[in-house]
Protein backbone atom coordinates (compact mmCIF):
# COMPACT_ATOMS: atom_id res chain seq x y z
CA UNK A 1 0.00 0.00 0.00
CA UNK A 2 1.47 3.16 -1.01
CA UNK A 3 1.69 5.10 2.37
CA UNK A 4 -0.48 8.45 2.19
CA UNK A 5 0.73 12.00 3.85
CA UNK A 6 1.00 12.94 7.09
CA UNK A 7 2.39 15.85 9.35
CA UNK A 8 5.85 15.46 10.03
CA UNK A 9 6.81 14.40 13.90
CA UNK A 10 9.15 16.14 15.55
CA UNK A 11 10.87 14.50 18.46
CA UNK A 12 12.13 16.26 21.38
CA UNK A 13 15.45 15.96 22.74
CA UNK A 14 16.02 17.94 26.26
CA UNK A 15 19.74 18.28 27.01
CA UNK A 16 19.37 19.28 30.79
CA UNK A 17 21.81 18.03 33.49
CA UNK A 18 20.59 17.28 37.33
CA UNK A 19 23.88 18.93 38.37
CA UNK A 20 25.86 21.69 36.84
CA UNK A 21 29.49 20.00 37.06
CA UNK A 22 31.14 18.80 34.19
CA UNK A 23 30.10 14.92 35.14
CA UNK A 24 26.59 15.87 35.08
CA UNK A 25 26.94 17.87 31.74
CA UNK A 26 28.29 14.91 29.85
CA UNK A 27 25.50 12.66 31.72
CA UNK A 28 23.44 14.84 30.20
CA UNK A 29 25.05 14.96 26.48
CA UNK A 30 25.17 10.75 26.39
CA UNK A 31 21.33 10.35 27.91
CA UNK A 32 20.47 13.12 25.11
CA UNK A 33 22.13 11.17 22.36
CA UNK A 34 20.55 7.91 23.18
CA UNK A 35 17.02 9.47 23.73
CA UNK A 36 17.25 11.01 20.11
CA UNK A 37 18.50 7.29 18.55
CA UNK A 38 15.79 6.21 20.36
CA UNK A 39 13.29 8.71 18.85
CA UNK A 40 14.98 7.91 15.59
CA UNK A 41 14.38 4.32 15.79
CA UNK A 42 10.16 5.36 16.34
CA UNK A 43 10.27 7.25 13.57
CA UNK A 44 11.01 11.07 14.08
CA UNK A 45 11.17 12.89 10.95
CA UNK A 46 13.08 15.64 12.64
CA UNK A 47 14.75 15.94 16.06
CA UNK A 48 14.09 18.97 18.56
CA UNK A 49 17.77 19.54 20.55
CA UNK A 50 17.26 22.09 23.12
CA UNK A 51 19.60 23.18 26.00
CA UNK A 52 17.70 25.75 27.93
CA UNK A 53 14.71 25.24 29.47
CA UNK A 54 11.47 27.35 28.81
CA UNK A 55 8.99 26.13 31.32
CA UNK A 56 7.91 28.84 33.76
CA UNK A 57 10.22 29.00 36.62
CA UNK A 58 13.25 27.60 34.61
CA UNK A 59 16.47 28.93 35.66
CA UNK A 60 18.16 30.65 32.42
CA UNK A 61 21.25 29.24 30.89
CA UNK A 62 24.49 31.00 30.05
CA UNK A 63 25.55 31.19 26.46
CA UNK A 64 28.35 28.72 27.17
CA UNK A 65 26.45 26.30 29.35
CA UNK A 66 23.90 25.62 26.41
CA UNK A 67 26.39 25.46 23.50
CA UNK A 68 28.48 22.95 25.95
CA UNK A 69 25.26 20.93 26.38
CA UNK A 70 23.62 21.08 22.75
CA UNK A 71 26.64 21.25 20.48
CA UNK A 72 28.20 17.84 21.81
CA UNK A 73 24.89 16.08 21.28
CA UNK A 74 24.40 17.79 17.24
CA UNK A 75 28.02 16.43 16.32
CA UNK A 76 27.48 13.10 17.65
CA UNK A 77 23.86 12.79 15.51
CA UNK A 78 25.41 14.15 12.55
CA UNK A 79 28.39 12.02 12.94
CA UNK A 80 26.06 8.99 12.48
CA UNK A 81 23.22 9.37 11.53
CA UNK A 82 21.28 11.72 8.71
CA UNK A 83 17.62 12.68 10.45
CA UNK A 84 17.24 16.30 10.19
CA UNK A 85 18.58 18.57 13.56
CA UNK A 86 16.44 21.62 14.45
CA UNK A 87 17.43 23.90 17.49
CA UNK A 88 15.53 24.94 20.40
CA UNK A 89 16.85 28.40 21.35
CA UNK A 90 16.24 31.65 21.65
CA UNK A 91 20.13 32.71 21.85
CA UNK A 92 21.32 33.89 17.96
CA UNK A 93 25.19 32.70 18.84
CA UNK A 94 23.60 29.57 20.15
CA UNK A 95 21.34 29.01 16.55
CA UNK A 96 24.58 30.31 14.71
CA UNK A 97 27.02 27.51 16.01
CA UNK A 98 24.05 25.02 15.56
CA UNK A 99 23.51 25.43 12.18
CA UNK A 100 27.51 25.31 11.68
CA UNK A 101 27.53 21.91 13.50
CA UNK A 102 24.70 20.87 11.02
CA UNK A 103 21.15 22.09 12.11
CA UNK A 104 19.16 23.18 9.37
CA UNK A 105 16.20 24.54 11.36
CA UNK A 106 16.02 27.28 14.26
CA UNK A 107 13.10 26.80 16.30
CA UNK A 108 12.39 30.22 18.55
CA UNK A 109 9.99 29.90 21.03
CA UNK A 110 10.01 34.20 20.67
CA UNK A 111 9.94 34.52 16.76
CA UNK A 112 12.94 36.04 16.78
CA UNK A 113 12.78 39.58 19.28
CA UNK A 114 14.51 37.81 21.49
CA UNK A 115 18.19 39.30 20.58
CA UNK A 116 18.65 42.78 18.71
CA UNK A 117 20.56 40.69 16.03
CA UNK A 118 18.10 37.69 15.79
CA UNK A 119 16.27 38.60 12.51
CA UNK A 120 19.34 39.34 10.94
CA UNK A 121 21.36 35.83 12.04
CA UNK A 122 18.21 33.80 10.79
CA UNK A 123 18.90 35.84 7.19
CA UNK A 124 22.02 35.71 7.47
CA UNK A 125 22.50 31.49 8.16
CA UNK A 126 19.58 30.69 5.72
CA UNK A 127 18.31 28.14 7.82
CA UNK A 128 14.37 27.56 8.37
CA UNK A 129 13.27 29.42 11.55
CA UNK A 130 10.15 28.45 13.87
CA UNK A 131 8.36 31.81 14.71
CA UNK A 132 6.03 31.07 17.39
CA UNK A 133 3.98 33.36 19.39
CA UNK A 134 4.23 33.49 23.12
CA UNK A 135 2.75 36.82 25.43
CA UNK A 136 5.47 37.98 28.05
CA UNK A 137 8.44 36.06 29.18
CA UNK A 138 8.83 32.53 30.16
CA UNK A 139 9.53 33.39 33.78
CA UNK A 140 6.13 35.06 33.95
CA UNK A 141 3.97 34.54 31.10
CA UNK A 142 1.55 31.68 33.22
CA UNK A 143 0.26 35.26 35.41
CA UNK A 144 -3.21 35.98 34.70
CA UNK A 145 -2.54 36.16 30.61
CA UNK A 146 -5.31 37.97 28.99
CA UNK A 147 -6.30 38.49 25.50
CA UNK A 148 -9.36 40.31 23.87
CA UNK A 149 -9.20 37.67 21.08
CA UNK A 150 -6.47 35.17 21.48
CA UNK A 151 -6.93 33.95 17.90
CA UNK A 152 -7.31 37.37 16.10
CA UNK A 153 -3.80 38.19 18.43
CA UNK A 154 -1.86 34.96 17.78
CA UNK A 155 -2.84 35.11 14.43
CA UNK A 156 -1.54 39.31 14.13
CA UNK A 157 1.49 38.52 15.52
CA UNK A 158 2.37 35.43 13.44
CA UNK A 159 1.58 37.84 10.39
CA UNK A 160 3.91 40.65 11.76
CA UNK A 161 6.44 38.60 12.83
CA UNK A 162 6.74 37.04 9.53
CA UNK A 163 6.54 39.97 7.61
CA UNK A 164 9.95 41.32 9.95
CA UNK A 165 11.64 37.39 8.62
CA UNK A 166 11.08 38.43 5.55
CA UNK A 167 11.79 42.13 5.77
CA UNK A 168 15.18 41.03 7.09
CA UNK A 169 15.97 39.14 4.39
CA UNK A 170 14.55 35.27 5.88
CA UNK A 171 13.28 33.08 2.50
CA UNK A 172 9.36 33.09 2.97
CA UNK A 173 9.54 29.39 1.99
CA UNK A 174 12.11 28.93 4.83
CA UNK A 175 9.15 30.30 7.59
CA UNK A 176 6.96 28.06 10.17
CA UNK A 177 4.39 29.57 12.45
CA UNK A 178 3.60 28.11 15.74
CA UNK A 179 0.61 29.24 17.88
CA UNK A 180 2.80 27.95 21.07
CA UNK A 181 0.58 26.44 23.03
CA UNK A 182 1.44 27.30 27.28
CA UNK A 183 2.71 30.33 26.47
CA UNK A 184 1.26 32.95 28.33
CA UNK A 185 -1.87 31.35 27.80
CA UNK A 186 -4.90 30.02 30.02
CA UNK A 187 -6.52 26.62 29.17
CA UNK A 188 -9.32 28.47 27.45
CA UNK A 189 -7.07 30.28 25.41
CA UNK A 190 -5.14 26.97 24.18
CA UNK A 191 -8.74 25.31 23.50
CA UNK A 192 -10.07 28.26 21.29
CA UNK A 193 -6.86 27.79 19.89
CA UNK A 194 -6.41 24.40 19.09
CA UNK A 195 -10.26 25.01 17.92
CA UNK A 196 -9.23 27.14 14.77
CA UNK A 197 -5.97 26.24 14.16
CA UNK A 198 -7.09 26.46 10.38
CA UNK A 199 -7.29 30.29 10.52
CA UNK A 200 -3.42 29.95 11.25
CA UNK A 201 -3.27 27.38 8.41
CA UNK A 202 -4.77 29.84 5.85
CA UNK A 203 -2.02 32.15 6.69
CA UNK A 204 -0.23 29.79 3.85
CA UNK A 205 3.28 29.19 6.02
CA UNK A 206 3.95 25.67 7.54
CA UNK A 207 2.40 25.46 10.70
CA UNK A 208 4.27 23.54 13.80
CA UNK A 209 1.67 22.52 17.02
CA UNK A 210 3.53 21.47 19.88
CA UNK A 211 1.00 20.44 22.47
CA UNK A 212 2.52 17.32 23.58
CA UNK A 213 2.27 16.68 27.69
CA UNK A 214 1.11 20.66 28.20
CA UNK A 215 -0.78 21.05 31.22
CA UNK A 216 -4.25 22.03 28.94
CA UNK A 217 -4.24 18.37 29.12
CA UNK A 218 -4.61 17.79 32.80
CA UNK A 219 -6.97 20.77 32.87
CA UNK A 220 -9.23 18.58 30.57
CA UNK A 221 -8.44 15.40 32.43
CA UNK A 222 -7.53 15.65 36.53
CA UNK A 223 -6.29 11.76 36.51
CA UNK A 224 -3.42 13.26 33.93
CA UNK A 225 -1.54 14.65 36.99
CA UNK A 226 2.43 13.73 35.22
CA UNK A 227 3.20 14.55 32.17
CA UNK A 228 3.60 11.47 30.83
CA UNK A 229 0.10 10.56 31.85
CA UNK A 230 -0.93 12.80 29.00
CA UNK A 231 0.02 10.48 25.54
CA UNK A 232 -3.79 10.26 25.04
CA UNK A 233 -4.23 14.49 25.06
CA UNK A 234 -1.47 14.70 23.38
CA UNK A 235 -2.40 12.13 20.18
CA UNK A 236 -5.88 13.83 20.12
CA UNK A 237 -4.16 17.39 19.99
CA UNK A 238 -2.24 16.42 17.46
CA UNK A 239 -4.76 14.31 15.09
CA UNK A 240 -7.51 17.52 15.84
CA UNK A 241 -4.04 19.83 14.43
CA UNK A 242 -3.77 17.82 11.45
CA UNK A 243 -7.48 18.09 10.51
CA UNK A 244 -6.97 21.43 10.48
CA UNK A 245 -3.52 21.75 8.34
CA UNK A 246 -1.20 21.71 10.78
CA UNK A 247 2.32 20.19 9.01
CA UNK A 248 4.47 19.14 11.81
CA UNK A 249 3.68 17.85 15.44
CA UNK A 250 6.37 18.52 17.89
CA UNK A 251 6.52 15.64 20.53
CA UNK A 252 7.61 13.91 23.37
CA UNK A 253 5.85 10.52 22.64
CA UNK A 254 7.03 9.74 19.09
CA UNK A 255 6.08 6.11 18.34
CA UNK A 256 2.71 6.84 19.70
CA UNK A 257 2.34 9.67 17.53
CA UNK A 258 3.23 8.40 13.91
CA UNK A 259 0.59 5.52 14.39
CA UNK A 260 -1.68 7.98 14.98
CA UNK A 261 -0.72 10.12 12.39
CA UNK A 262 -0.57 6.73 9.77
CA UNK A 263 -3.79 5.11 10.81
CA UNK A 264 -5.34 8.87 10.72
CA UNK A 265 -3.75 9.06 7.32
CA UNK A 266 -5.05 5.92 6.23
CA UNK A 267 -8.52 6.65 7.30
CA UNK A 268 -8.49 10.13 5.17
CA UNK A 269 -7.46 8.25 2.37
CA UNK A 270 -10.24 6.08 2.65
CA UNK A 271 -12.50 8.30 2.74
CA UNK A 272 -11.10 10.71 -0.25
CA UNK A 273 -11.57 6.90 -2.33
CA UNK A 274 -14.96 6.07 -1.19
CA UNK A 275 -17.17 9.28 -1.31
CA UNK A 276 -20.72 8.68 0.83
N1 LIG B 1 7.05 24.15 23.59
C1 LIG B 1 8.09 24.04 24.43
C2 LIG B 1 9.40 24.26 23.99
N2 LIG B 1 9.64 24.57 22.71
N3 LIG B 1 8.84 25.02 20.53
C3 LIG B 1 7.83 25.17 19.69
N4 LIG B 1 8.06 25.51 18.40
N5 LIG B 1 6.52 24.96 20.06
C4 LIG B 1 6.21 24.63 21.34
O1 LIG B 1 5.00 24.49 21.64
C5 LIG B 1 7.28 24.48 22.28
C6 LIG B 1 8.60 24.69 21.84
C7 LIG B 1 7.85 23.76 25.89
O2 LIG B 1 7.31 22.53 26.07
P1 LIG B 1 7.46 21.81 27.50
O3 LIG B 1 6.52 20.65 27.46
O4 LIG B 1 7.30 22.80 28.60
O5 LIG B 1 8.95 21.33 27.51
P2 LIG B 1 9.64 20.34 26.48
O6 LIG B 1 8.66 20.15 25.39
O7 LIG B 1 10.86 21.03 26.01
O8 LIG B 1 9.91 19.08 27.26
Amino acid sequence: MTLPRRPRVMGIVNVTPDSFSDGGRFLAVDAAVAHAERLIAEGADILDIGGESTRPGATPVSLEEELARVIPVIEALRARHRVPLSIDTLKPAVAAAAVRAGVGLWNDVTALTHGPDSLATAAALGCEVILMHMQGEPATMQAGPRYEDVVAEVVGFLTDRARAAIAAGVARERIWLDPGLGFGKTTDHNLTLLAHLETIAALGFPVVLGASRKGFIRACDSTAVEPWQRLGGSLTAALSGTRAGVTMVRVHDVAATVQALKVNAAIEAARARTPA
